[in-house]
């Protein structure tokens, strides 16, 4: 296995640092080789992009990955998007000659080349097949007596056949990766349905993104959780954000919203703070204080 470059993205810079930091908290602490991927672009956002003009979504893909091929590092994304358009890009620039042509031809205008040496990862595939939930459990400090609603995202699961996780209908690995810090993952109705900001959706028709992070939003609080968990920065600020523009309208929800890193991070004994979570929209104290509960009582094996 190759080291590691971080890509971040957007959306985590710009909205969401607090991801950021548990996102190193957590490499560290479980020792992984890695360096942030220095002069990224957006990756370029798939939902966006990919679906207007396909050389030029790949050629700016292809210029991250070539960022990392450069460094001889294998790419990790904390991003669904992100995920999706690089992992996709570099499979089909690994297998389409013609194309690969064509991005070089750009690529070359800047002194670089593709030349296909790396892999596109995602934190929960790649905790997932590289360390396993049974051996991430071992490593867990502080156990996460929690009811967590999972949200996959879309582009986790989708294309099916590209994403080689065990199907898009019933997945279990991230739950099994969730379970592992302790918590408990609660099914609900929609479990695998979109948060309503993929796909230009967000951007092109606000109202209509949100009523679809309504009908996720109902169904999560139904099944009585503390909070959702995702591993999208988009979906996070869809949950996070959308529930305080519907708060506007007299919806409330109060749903804490975490990011897996952060998650672990809490689990590895990292306080809401160092994880970032006071840079959510919506906060609660409730949720804040379960936690420092659950990190006073010294839970770990002596
Ligand atoms: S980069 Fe630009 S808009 Fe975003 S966060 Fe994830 S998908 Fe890729
Ligand atoms: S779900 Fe549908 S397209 Fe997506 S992955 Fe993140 S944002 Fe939420
Ligand atoms: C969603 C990314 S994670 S995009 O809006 O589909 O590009």
């Amino acid at each position: 296995m190759k080291d590691l470059s971080l890509f971040l993205g957007c959306v985590i810079p710009n909205r969401y640092p607090g991801i950021e930091k548990a996102t190193r908290l957590i490499l560290d602490r479980l020792g992984l080789k890695w360096s942030e991927l220095k002069e990224a672009s957006c990756c370029p956002a798939p939902g966006i992009f990919r679906s207007f003009d396909k050389v030029t979504w790949l050629t700016i893909a292809s210029r991250n990955i070539v960022l990392a091929e450069e460094n001889n590092r294998d790419l990790l994304t904390v991003c669904n998007g992100c995920f999706s358009s690089l992992l996709d890009a570099n499979n089909i620039l690994k297998n389409d000659a013609a194309l690969r042509d064509k991005v070089n031809l750009h690529l070359k205008k800047i002194n670089k080349e593709y030349k296909g040496t790396i892999e596109v990862r995602h934190i929960i595939e790649f905790l997932s097949k590289e360390i396993g939930a049974k051996n991430l459990n071992k490593l867990i400090e502080r156990p996460l007596e929690l009811r967590v609603a999972v949200h996959y995202g879309c582009h986790l699961l989708k294309p099916t056949k590209e994403r080689k996780l065990g199907g898009a209908e019933c997945p279990v690995f991230f739950d099994e990766l969730v379970e592992a810090t302790g918590a408990v993952s609660v099914p609900y109705e929609g479990k695998t349905s979109c948060c309503g900001a993929g796909g230009g959706v967000r951007s092109a028709m606000l109202e209509t993104s949100f009523k679809m992070t309504e009908y996720k939003l109902d169904r999560i609080k139904k099944a009585g959780v503390d909070c959702i968990v995702e591993a999208c920065p988009f979906c996070h600020l869809q949950y996070d954000g959308g529930q305080a523009e519907l708060a506007k309208s007299g919806k409330t929800y109060n749903i804490p919203v975490v990011h897996y890193s952060q998650l672990l991070g809490l689990a590895f004994g990292y306080t809401p703070e160092e994880v970032g979570l006071h840079l959510n929209a919506v906060r609660s104290h409730e949720f804040e204080d379960k936690i420092a509960r659950i990190q006073k009582k010294d839970t770990s094996v002596k």
